[in-house]
C-alpha cells in the first residue's frame, strides 16, 4: 500500500510465526547491523536487549523493498527506540557508529574468538578475559583446564568456524543414514536446523531420528555413535539425556517419554571423498599427495533422537530459526495461553496434552497459518 506522500509504507503482523520470512532479504545492510548488535548483547548477558534486536532485524528481513526512509517504518512492530536510532544512522551516514565502535571494541573480538572455541559460551569466554585471556595464543599459553568439548573445539578450530555447505551437510546425511540403516533398519533420518530452511550454508548439520512404532528409537544413540566410532567417523562426541529440564522449554513435559529424548553434539570427520561420493564433483582441499593438506575436515553435527509420539514437535523445534522457535513459544503462551515445547503442547486452560503428528496440525492447534520450513528464516 501506498500513501498520499508516495513513500511505500509497510504492514507486517507483529509475532514472526505470523510472517512467511524467506531468505531473501533486501535489508542485508540494516540486519546485519542489528544482528551484530544482538550477537554482542548476547554474548554480554544482556538476553533482553539482545531479543530486541532480533526482532527488529527480522521485522526488516520481511519488507518487500529496501528501506530508504524513516518514514517507511511507521506503524511498524518490534521498533524500538534503540534499533530506529541504529537505522536512522545507517540510512542517514552510510553506516552505524554503534555497530562500527562495538566490532572495533577489544571486548567484542575477544567474546568472538573465544566462543568461536566449540564448547566454550559467554561465561567462560567472560571469565577468561577478565583473566587476560583475548586469543586462542593467549589461551594456549595459559594454563587454564579444558575440558574435552574445548580440547577439540581448540583442536579443530579453523574447520569448526568454517561454514558447513549443503554439499557437506548431504554427505553427513548419507554418513548418518547409513549408520541408522546398520544398527535400527527402518529408523528414520530427517535433516534439521538451518538446512531443512533451504539455507546453502551452516555453522553445524542437525539430524533428527526417530522409529514408527513407539518404543523402538529407546537406547538408539548409543548404537549409532558406536557404529560411527567404529568407521572412525567421529573426532569427538557427547551423548546427553535430553537436558529438557535445564532448558527453555518452559512447562509442557510429557511425563512417560521425556527420558527416551536424546542428543548428541560431536565432530565429524568428513573425507574429501565421502563428499564426493555424495554428489559434489570438485573438491576445494588439496590431496594429502599435493601438498600435504589433510584430505578430510571436521564439521559439527548435532544427533537427536525422539520418540515418534513426539516428531511433529520436535521436528517444529529443531527446524528453527531460533527467533521463529521462540516467537512461537510467546505466541503460545500469550495469546493462546498455551505451552509449547519440543516435546508437547499443553492447553493450560483445558489442562490437556494436545496431540500432533504433524507440523500442520501444530500450527491448527495454535490457530496460525502454517508456514513451511523455507519461510521461518526469522
Ligand atoms: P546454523 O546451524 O547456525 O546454520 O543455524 P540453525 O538454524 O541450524 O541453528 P542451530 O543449529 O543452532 O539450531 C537449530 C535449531 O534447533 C534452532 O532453531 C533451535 C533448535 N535448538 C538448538 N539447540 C536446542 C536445544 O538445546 N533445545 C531445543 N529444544 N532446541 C534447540
Ligand atoms: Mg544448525
Amino acid at each position: 500500500p501506498t500513501n498520499e506522500a508516495e513513500v511505500e509504507v509497510f504492514s507486517v503482523p507483529s509475532y514472526a510465526c505470523q510472517r512467511r520470512t524467506t531468505l531473501e532479504n533486501r535489508n542485508t545492510v540494516l540486519t546485519d547491523a542489528l544482528s551484530l548488535l544482538a550477537e554482542n548483547a548476547e554474548l554480554s548477558a544482556e538476553e533482553g536487549r539482545g531479543v530486541a534486536f532480533r526482532r527488529a532485524a527480522a521485522v526488516l528481513k520481511v519488507l518487500p523493498e529496501p528501506v530508504t526512509d524513516m518514514t517507511q517504518l511507521r506503524g511498524l512492530p518490534c521498533l524500538g527506540e534503540h534499533s530506529l536510532r541504529v537505522i536512522k544512522d545507517i540510512l542517514e551516514n552510510g553506516a552505524s557508529s554503534e555497530v562500527e565502535s562495538t566490532k572495533q571494541s577489544e571486548r567484542f573480538k575477544a567474546l568472538k574468538v573465544l566462543t568461536g572455541v566449540f564448547g566454550v559460551g559467554a561465561k567462560t569466554a567472560d571469565r577468561w578475559i577478565r583473566e587476560g585471556i583475548h586469543d586462542l595464543q593467549q589461551l594456549k599459553d595459559s594454563r587454564q583446564t579444558l575440558n574435552r568439548a574445548q580440547r577439540a573445539g581448540l583442536e579443530h578450530y579453523d574447520d569448526i568456524n568454517q561454514p558447513v555447505s549443503k554439499a557437506e551437510a548431504d554427505a553427513i546425511g548419507e554418513i548418518v543414514e547409513e549408520a541408522v540403516a546398520s544398527v535400527l533398519p527402518g529408523a528414520q533420518v530427517t535433516l534439521i536446523g538451518g538446512f531443512r530452511r533451504g539455507k546453502l550454508s551452516g555453522h553445524d548439520v542437525d539430524f533428527l531420528i526417530t522409529h514408527p512404532e513407539e518404543g523402538r528409537e529407546v537406547g538408539l544413540m548409543p548404537k549409532i555413535v558406536s557404529w560411527l566410532e567404529s568407521q572412525g567417523f567421529l573426532l569427538y562426541q557427547k551423548t546427553t539425556r535430553n537436558s529438557y529440564l535445564e532448558s527453555d522449554d518452559g512447562p509442557a513435559r510429557p511425563c512417560s517419554n521425556m527420558d527416551r529424548f536424546e542428543r548428541c553434539f560431536s565432530v565429524f570427520k568428513l573425507d574429501e571423498d565421502e563428499k564426493r561420493r555424495a554428489g559434489q564433483t570438485q573438491s576445494h582441499h588439496a590431496s594429502a599427495e599435493d601438498g600435504g593438506l589433510k584430505p578430510w575436515r571436521a564439521v559439527r553435527v548435532d544427533l537427536v533422537v525422539s520418540p515418534i509420539s513426539q516428531f511433529a514437535f520436535a521436528l517444529l523445534g529443531w527446524t528453527g530459526s531460533k527467533l521463529f522457535e521462540r516467537e512461537l513459544r510467546r505466541w503460545a503462551g500469550h495469546e493462546k495461553t498455551m505451552s509449547l515445547s519440543s516435546h508437547a503442547l499443553y492447553d493450560n486452560t483445558q489442562r490437556t496434552y494436545l496431540r500432533a503428528t504433524s507440523e500442520e496440525e501444530i500450527f491448527a492447534h495454535l490457530g496460525l497459518d502454517y508456514i513451511p520450513p523455507s519461510e521461518r528464516n526469522a
